[in-house]
């Protein structure tokens, strides 16, 4: 009956999708949900690093084919950070399934990761190959965005049943670790102090089976029957804030809201506190949150089915709002919505930016890992992406470098300002360079010089169905505030076009400030 509900959601939750989807191009720059567009993405597990400025979110990669995987189908696990809650850098295979000799195909589900020491452990959950539940394994890193590695080569655990998904991970003010997990049972361990095993000191072989009981999760399931306002479902979080510890949850059954208990201990007695995200239609019958606080503020995650192409149930999509708290330490009810949250800060676009930075973006992928080098790839005719927030400041730009690779030098970059349809800055045609990883830097100059804070939209197009270029980094270089000065009797004497700062190509240029072979100049 379950699946059968689940299935009816998720084609009414791709029809939902599929009649919303003019309202979500890329040239709606308000809209800041879903914060990855170029790929789905599903149970976020946000993270801030005490000696580490930027904002961390973990999750699992849903690759869901119609008609061949009709399920959750994922190979493996992301990293995203961020600095400014607005543009996101992927951090590409930070996790393959691979990784996991002992995993199976396609069943990579929700993780969380923490810092101890000097490495970063990464738990999460995949089934084994031939037996259908699932189990939960841990990656390890020395660095946030991986690459990471099987460190067990085998399971955290057994426990022999089913429902050993979703796990959390939490470290206590005295340096106690604790791990909560589980569907439609809730059960928790303390980890050794090496992160890597479960200190058997408490519980049957040192795991906890927390009752679910009304008190505790508002109401109580049986046989997918809920008797009460609520119930325990699945993807826990634990977290702190002052002495209260909060433990947020999918709840309800299928579909899912967010619920809360809260507890003065880790490890309970839990008392239910009430819907911290209500349902609603997101397109996702699922959701899985998990909350952290960054600069200042709090933010929650959560999963919705927003994608710009191809969102739904199975192609899920992170999201964010900022979350608020009562004096007594409750959650005040949170709203799913495409605006999400403000930009922290500008970004600037005279430092070396990652072309896998993105604000939003269709069609390309990310691709390689921290070891190897993360690019943009898949660059194809209609593809696009955007940055948004990127301060010029008042001189503005002259041009840009990009460092590229491509095979088949078929393929044009158009830079625009602020939308898929604005102002054009550069048409650029990407030469050959010898290979798709043969990578060269370019500079540009560009054709109208963006001033003041905008977003930069890029869109591809080319004469070849092949990936037109490889993408590693761009970086627009800044007009210096001396401007060359032409004297109006020496015009005829200069053959090259003239342009306005807005970028129009201007034939009889009289008094004032243009542009002219990527530099500003007067007549004066
Ligand atoms: O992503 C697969 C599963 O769906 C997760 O483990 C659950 O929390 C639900 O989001």
């Amino acid at each position: 009956m379950k699946k059968i509900i689940a299935i009816i959601c998720c084609q009414l939750s791709i029809f939902i999708c599929q009649l919303s989807t003019v309202n979500c191009q890329l040239s709606t720059v308000q809209a800041q949900n879903p914060i990855v567009s170029h790929c789905y993405t599903a149970d976020p597990a946000p993270m801030v690093f005490e000696d580490n400025d930027s904002l961390y979110v973990y999750c699992d990669e849903d690759m869901n084919v119609p008609g061949v995987n009709d399920f959750y189908y994922m190979e493996r696990w992301r990293v995203y950070s961020t600095v400014d809650m607005v543009n996101w850098t992927d951090h590409g295979e930070a996790m393959p399934r691979t990784a996991f000799k002992w995993g199976c195909e396609g069943t990579c589900w929700a993780s969380q990761c923490v810092k101890k020491g000097d490495y970063y452990y990464w738990y999460m959950c995949l089934s084994k190959p031939g037996d259908w539940r699932h189990y939960i394994g841990l990656g390890r890193s020395k660095k946030p965005s991986g690459p990471f590695k099987d460190v067990l080569k085998k399971p955290l655990f057994d426990t022999g049943e089913g429902g050993d998904i979703d796990p959390t991970v939490f470290i206590d003010d005295d340096g106690q670790a604790y791990l909560y997990w589980g569907n439609n049972k809730l059960r928790y361990a303390k980890l050794g102090s090496a992160m890597i095993y479960i200190n058997t000191n408490i519980g049957k072989n040192g795991i906890v089976e927390v009752p679910l009981t009304a008190e505790a999760f508002g109401g109580v399931k049986v046989d997918d029957k809920v008797t009460g306002k609520d119930c325990y479902e699945e993807g826990p979080w634990l977290d702190k804030r002052g002495d209260n510890y909060y433990l947020m949850y999918a709840a309800g059954g299928v579909p899912e809201h967010i619920s809360y208990s809260m507890s003065k201990s880790p490890e309970g007695p839990w008392e239910y506190k009430g819907v911290v995200m209500k349902q609603q239609d997101t397109g996702s019958f699922t959701n899985h949150s998990g909350m952290v606080h960054y600069q200042g503020k709090d933010y929650f995650f959560y999963h919705t089915g927003w994608a710009p192409k191809g969102g739904g149930g199975f192609n899920r999509s992170m999201a964010v709002e900022e979350m608020h708290f009562n004096a007594d330490g409750t959650i005040k009810p949170i709203t799913a919505t495409r605006k999400g949250v403000k930009a922290l800060r500008t970004m600037s676009p005279y430092l070396q930016q990652q072309a896998e930075t993105l604000n939003a973006a269709l069609g390309i992928s990310v691709v390689g890992n921290e070891d190897t080098g993360v690019y943009v790839t898949g660059i194809h005719t209609g593809d696009s992406m955007r940055v948004a927030n990127l301060d010029f400041g008042t001189e503005g730009a002259k041009s840009i470098t990009l460092r590229v690779a491509s095979a088949n030098g078929k393929g044009t970059l158009v830079i625009r300002q602020d939308y898929a349809k604005g102002k054009v800055l550069a048409r650029i045609p990407i030469a050959a360079t010898g290979g798709d990883n043969v990578w060269a830097e370019q500079t540009f100059d560009l054709t109208a010089i963006p001033t003041g804070t905008h977003a930069i939209h890029f869109s591809f197009s080319g004469t070849d169905t092949q990936t037109l270029f490889n993408w590693d980094w761009w970086q627009f270089n800044e007009f210096t505030s001396e401007i060359e000065a032409i004297p109006l009797s020496t015009l005829n004497s200069q053959l090259s076009t003239f342009y306005t700062l807005q970028g129009i190509p201007v034939t009889n240029p009289t008094k004032g400030i243009y542009v002219k072979d990527g530099r500003k100049v007067v007549i004066p």
